[in-house]
């Protein structure tokens, strides 16, 4: 059982980590099927996910992909933005902290 009586510990159940968002942006460069596969393959997204994430993008500006503690949030943003730059292309990852 969760613990009942947090008005009387000092933290002695610990508070869920804070969560950030990973955030795909678009550019006029990279190919469609490009994100999709990087979205696939670092994101675990599924091909229709990741469609709609790309297109979401690609109309929009940007499109959260996935809400992660903040460790995994800048390793799958740093790992899907250098597999962009491996090929050329200018595919950006970003996060920020959610509210
Ligand atoms: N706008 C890119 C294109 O038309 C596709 C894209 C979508 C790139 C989402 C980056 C992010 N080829």
């Amino acid at each position: 059982m969760q613990d009942t009586q947090t008005t009387q510990r000092t933290q002695a159940v610990p508070k869920r980590p804070p969560l950030h968002k990973v955030i795909l942006l678009n550019d006029d460069y990279t190919p469609r099927d490009f994100v999709v596969r990087v979205l696939k393959g670092e994101f675990r997204l599924s091909e229709e996910q990741a469609r709609r994430v790309m297109m979401t993008a690609h109309r929009r500006g940007a499109c959260v992909v996935g809400v992660f503690t903040r460790e995994i949030a800048e390793t799958k943003a740093t790992n899907a933005t250098e597999a962009g730059r491996k090929a050329g292309y200018p595919l950006t990852f970003t996060t920020e902290p959610e509210e």
